[in-house]
């Protein structure tokens, strides 16, 4: 093609010159005449004329070199079935008009048909919601995006990409640690044919239900086990609700025994290290948040938690409570000091067990201070206090958190009281700058630390912090010299976290309870410390009034609606109150608590877990007992929120209970 407009223009050259030639012999023989001029104008205009025709044309002819079909022709409908690329036009009512020869090939033939009654999907495509979509049809899988401007949709064909990757994600590995709670209480002190008997139940079931999934499963410990899976045969375990945790807590009911599986699950990676250690931080999270539960983490993202939906029950023992206070002990005397540190607007247990730990201290000689001057301390801690300002003053030294930085060194002993978490402690740069930290407490764990602890003592299963604290007594070298006003202030404190020994109540309740009274604690002074003042009186009736029954499982809201503001202790002691309603089964009070600021205090009897409603809404705390405060929100948008969030948890246990049903 080209070459014949080469010789075109060579010709055309040729033929110009020509006449040229003639016109001058004309001129050279005739001289200069009028006609001579015309037919020159003419010449010229006729030259340029070609000459610009044939420059369109060698432009067009450079454009359509590299037109697919004029190299290669018919040959170029290969190139799209090897390609695995398919071509779709459709008219302005989505009507298939014309399919390329690659449908043809794997035998699909659409034309006529509405695209979107073809491939729903498409429908999306259309919408300008996506530019692409992957489709499942027959065998095939395509990757479909379209040219709005032509009506045309491409095709490719990724079913061979599409089943690797998902292959791939299918076989990325799961590690499980799995523990049976309680089983050693239970095999220590059991006759051989009770512990067999057990066996039967826990790891026969466990290990059944591990090999019908194909799950590998093997013994660390007598009440442990490592298992390994891939990614579908877990996906299978989620969808069911992890429910071997239900037919095990079962089983035990069944048989007046308290089992509990707890599991730590780790996946998103494939480095089995990372994995390991994961499983390991995963297990003690779901055994300190009382057991019977999974903690369930992909690897840099957040952690989830299943089930929790029993109530934790008592599970240390007497031997771990020696160990610890063994450690304890072995940590004071290794520490050029102690300071005690405890929560943002410190309450009666915080401040009890301060004092406690304070004396504990004290029996060793060591230099020990209480930060009490910074963080806060709630209203009637606050009173009893100052009508034992001296009293205290002399055998406790109460410090800030700025005077606490001062004497910290590499080798003092910061022991974290009450709490776990840097965010609500009442020291939070001392938690940062200190090497050595003990944690003391009876709140669920609810993350990872964020710092690094040398002891963690975390009990759930106990009452209070104060409980937790008198049993480490009897195991220091000396007595303990606590003064009856000390062992009046611990009393308040288990009063009031177990709103008069009702809640979380165990025997070892009572137990540390007579101790303190044999320490001297005045009971009636520790009701005077709780007495309400009239104003207190009028807003607990305010909030009593406004609660209602939200639904048939016995939730109760109670909304504050106008501006008024009542304390966070308030609307705690008033949820508390408002569970004593024989049909309430969890208590949510929600109100303004300061200026722009609302909070939620929830209270359950031990069937709905409040714990995981507040936690889901950015709150937290226990199982029957827990709390949230927002800034900037009203009460009306919390209680929309929360009306959600308890739908949605209900929703969840109720199909945990039927997956139980099924699975037995
Ligand atoms: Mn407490």
């Amino acid at each position: 093609m080209k070459e014949k407009v080469e010789q075109l223009k060579f010709t055309t050259i040729v033929g110009v010159l020509i006449q040229v030639s003639i016109l001058a012999i004309y001129i050279f023989l005739d001289g200069v005449t009028q006609t001579m001029f015309i037919v020159l104008f003419f010449l010229i205009f006729e030259a340029s004329l070609l000459f610009y025709i044939i420059s369109i044309y060698e432009r067009e002819l450079k454009k359509n070199i590299a037109d697919v079909s004029d190299i290669l022709g018919e040959e170029s409908k290969d190139a799209f079935i090897i390609g695995g690329l398919g071509l779709v036009v459709y008219d302005a009512s989505y009507n298939i008009v014309w399919m390329s020869d690659y449908f043809k090939h794997i035998e699909i033939n659409r034309v006529n048909e509405k695209v979107t009654a073809w491939l729903p999907d498409t429908v999306s495509l259309f919408n300008g919601d996506v530019d692409v979509i992957n489709v499942e049809y027959d065998d095939y899988i395509f990757r479909i995006a379209r040219n709005s401007q032509a009506r045309l949709l491409y095709f490719k064909d990724i079913t061979t990409e599409y089943n690797i990757t998902k292959k791939y994600s299918q076989e990325a590995p799961v590690m499980a640690l799995v523990h049976l709670d309680n089983y050693q209480e239970y095999t220590q002190y059991e006759e051989e044919q009770r512990v067999y008997f057990i066996d039967s139940i826990v790891k026969q079931n466990l290990i059944n239900w591990a090999n019908d999934l194909g799950i590998f499963i093997k013994r660390l410990r007598n009440d442990r086990y490592l298992m390994l899976m891939n990614d579908e045969i877990f996906t299978k375990i989620l969808r069911n609700n992890f429910s071997i945790i239900h037919k095990i807590r079962n089983e035990g009911q069944n048989n007046d025994l308290v089992l509990s599986l707890s599991m730590g699950i780790a996946r998103g990676t494939s480095d089995y290290t990372q994995l390991e250690e994961m499983t390991n931080d995963l297990l003690e999270l779901a055994q300190s948040r009382g057991g019977d539960q999974v903690a369930l983490r992909s690897a840099g993202e957040e952690v989830h938690y299943y089930g929790g939906h029993s109530e934790s029950r008592e599970r240390r023992s007497k031997a771990r409570v020696r160990v610890i206070s063994q450690t304890i002990k072995e940590l004071i005397k290794n520490s050029d000091k102690v300071i005690i540190i405890g929560h943002k607007n410190c309450d009666f247990d915080c401040m009890g067990s301060a004092l406690g730990m304070s004396r504990i201290v004290s029996s060793y000689k060591k230099e020990v201070s209480i930060v009490a001057k910074t963080g806060g301390l709630e209203e009637k801690l606050t009173q009893s206090m100052l009508e034992h300002q001296e009293a205290l003053g002399e055998r406790h030294h109460f410090i800030s958190e700025d005077d606490a930085l001062d004497i910290l060194t590499y080798q003092t002993l910061v022991i974290m009281v009450d709490h776990h978490s840097d965010t609500i402690s009442s020291s939070p740069r001392l938690i940062e700058r200190a090497n050595r930290i003990c944690v003391i407490d009876h709140h669920r764990r609810k993350k990872d630390f964020t710092f690094q602890p040398i002891l963690s003592y975390i009990e759930s299963a106990a009452s209070s912090t104060g409980e937790l604290v008198v049993e480490l007594f009897p195991y220091q070298e000396k007595r303990v010299n606590l003064s009856a006003l000390e062992a009046t202030i611990m009393y308040t404190g288990i009063i009031v976290d177990t709103h008069g020994f009702v809640n979380r109540t165990g025997s070892r309740t009572f137990e540390s309870a007579s101790q303190l009274q044999r320490y001297g604690a005045d009971l009636r002074e520790a009701n005077q410390f709780l007495n309400d003042s009239f104003e207190e009186f009028e807003l607990r009736n305010k909030v009593l009034a406004s609660s209602y029954i939200h639904d048939e499982f016995g939730v109760v809201f109670a909304p504050i609606y106008d501006q008024t503001e009542i304390p966070r202790a308030l609307i705690s002691q008033a949820a508390d109150e408002i569970l004593s309603v024989q049909e309430a089964q969890a208590v949510f009070v929600i109100s303004n608590i300061s200026d722009k600021k609302v909070g939620v205090s929830a209270r359950s009897k031990g069937v709905i877990n409040v714990q995981k409603v507040m936690e889901e809404m950015g709150g937290g705390g226990h199982f029957n007992a827990a709390a949230l405060q927002r800034d900037n929100s009203s009460v009306k948008e919390l209680v929309e929120e929360l009306d959600k969030v308890i739908s949605k948890y209900l929703e969840e246990v109720i199909s945990d209970e039927s997956d139980i049903i099924e699975w037995c």
